[in-house]
């Protein structure tokens, strides 16, 4: 599906020049006099831009602009808005849905927000802090550490990904369970609107009952509403004790009842839950150094689950050894081991973080993120893992991820040795019945990922038909000449195509 442009017919405007795909001279040499040379990069510096980290899209680009403050940001729109310059804002470059990418135009404008990348407050009475989008996460985390908090939103990319690529796609991770996705964590947002109009709420109220909840708009829509350069997080109190443990279960519902069990018996304490297949251990260890299988015999399935709390005191090993003994007896649990240490809570998360790098290194890779009500959990299993046997049999089902959330990432690797490109060629038929058969028990097509340009035509086929129009109807109030992101989340809408 062609991603379409900001603006297909503006010939003799200004900027006709760079949408022409002539090198844009005009344009570039105004967002120079915003930026200053050093900050826009052209031609062969553009190059890490325009490919997206799975390698499912390559772009080009007029420019990448590097801007190093909200008013250069704010100036920079109201020009591309004025000429009608498709603006493409690009975090760290780790999402799964090629969100960050400009299309194949050469007309686009990649906007960085790496160097607006300033803790700029921190708030330890609010149990707030303000950063700048271009903070990395783990950064984030480290200032709230460092006054003696928690930030919770916690992924295997925290060390790369950006906080503003965080909000724009609400991105979920291992602590959802307990802290909730990245909408939950915020208490306001600076954002930059597509004609230059700042918008700002970062006092950090927890409390603002005042009219529609427009800075929610701006989470998960992937900047196709505006620009968000800084947002006020929640913070929480520090962890004071973990108890993890690994555990083989004898099915997916032996898992799902034995985090029903945990929850009961620990109240809110347990923050992590996570469903591994064997082919999750024989991955890692076949593909990543140093990590080992945690239990001898091989099981199915195993869970990684973490029990954690603000109180140094809490008995929460006793907890976690009670519920797996009850379990074992049970026939839930098969094998469990508790980390003892530091060092082994440290492998075990190794493990777990590292599926989606050694799936990358087992070959070529289908992904599913999906979603549904943990009591269709194991049924959704069943029926997924039953269409894949008989109708991909030469791929491996490598499912996996945060079951806590009814969420799975239903992923299928190429088996050595197959043909290249063979399971990759039966992409959509796969995504169509694995998507068509979460839906069907009441779930999503796209539980942490978001749309992107990868799902646009998925978002079309199950959302219903009046929520696509007030979305559309949403993006042509806050983006009516369709400059922001073009092509992510919605193609533009025929009405859209007719006003240009
Ligand atoms: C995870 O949970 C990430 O590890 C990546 O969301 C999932 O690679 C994937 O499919
Ligand atoms: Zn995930």
């Amino acid at each position: 599906m062609p991603a379409a442009g900001p603006d297909d017919t503006a010939g003799g405007r200004p900027g006709a020049a760079a949408r022409d795909g002539a090198p844009g001279g005009a344009a570039q040499d105004a967002l120079r006099g915003i930026l200053g040379a050093e900050a826009l990069l052209t031609g062969a510096a553009c190059e890490p831009y325009l490919v997206d980290q799975r390698g499912l899209y390559r772009g080009r680009a007029l420019g990448v602009a590097l801007p190093r403050s909200v008013a250069q940001v704010s100036r920079l729109l109201a020009l591309c808005n004025a000429q009608r310059i498709g603006v493409v804002p690009h975090g760290g470059n780790t999402g799964y849905c090629g969100g960050a990418t400009p299309d194949e135009s050469g007309r686009q404008l990649v906007l960085s927000l790496a160097r607006l990348n300033r803790i700029r407050s921190v708030d330890p009475a609010n149990d707030s802090l303000i950063a700048e989008a271009g903070c990395i996460l783990a950064q984030v985390q480290e200032a709230a550490s460092q006054a003696q908090r928690l930030f919770p939103l916690s992924l295997g990319s925290e060390g790369s990904c950006q906080i503003g690529g965080n909000l724009s796609t609400n991105a979920g991770g291992t602590s959802v369970l307990r802290y909730g996705m990245m909408r939950d964590l915020v208490l306001g947002l600076e954002v930059v609107l597509a004609d230059g109009r700042v918008l700002s709420s970062l006092s950090g109220l927890r409390k603002d009952n005042t009219g529609y909840d427009i800075r929610g708009l701006f989470l998960g829509a992937e900047g196709t509403l505006g620009v968000i350069t800084a947002a006020s997080l929640k913070l929480f109190p520090q962890i004071a004790s973990t108890a993890t443990a690994f555990a083989a279960v004898a099915d997916v519902r032996a898992a799902v009842t034995l985090l029903a069990r945990l929850r009961a018996a620990s109240g809110e304490r347990v923050s992590s839950f996570e469903l591994i297949p064997r082919i999750g251990i024989e991955l890692t260890t076949q593909h990543i150094p140093g990590v080992t299988d945690p239990l001898g015999a091989s099981h199915a399935w195993y869970v990684l689950c973490e029990l954690s709390s603000a109180r140094a005191a809490e008995p929460l090993a006793a907890i976690l050894t009670e519920v797996l003994g009850a379990a074992l007896d049970d026939g839930l649990v098969l094998d469990a081991a508790l980390a003892g240490s530091e060092r082994e809570r440290a492998a075990l998360w190794r493990l777990r973080e590292t599926i989606p790098a050694a799936q990358r290194k087992q070959g070529a890779g289908l992904k599913h993120d999906i979603s549904v009500p943990l009591s269709a959990l194991p049924e959704f299993v069943a029926r997924g893992s039953s269409w894949v046997s008989t109708h991909v049999p030469g791929a491996r089902l490598v499912a996996y991820g945060h079951v806590g959330d009814g969420n799975l990432h239903f992923n299928l690797s190429e088996t050595q040795g197959a043909v290249r490109g063979e399971l990759t060629a039966r992409a959509a038929e796969v995504q169509r019945a694995l998507h068509d058969l979460a839906v069907s028990l009441g779930g999503s097509f796209s539980a942490e990922h978001g749309i992107g340009r990868l799902k646009v035509a998925e978002l079309e086929r199950y959302a219903p038909a009046t929520e696509l129009e007030l979305m559309r109807a949403v993006k042509r109030a806050f983006d009516p000449h369709g400059i922001m992101n073009p092509g992510k989340v919605l193609r533009a809408a025929p009405a859209d195509r007719d006003e240009r």
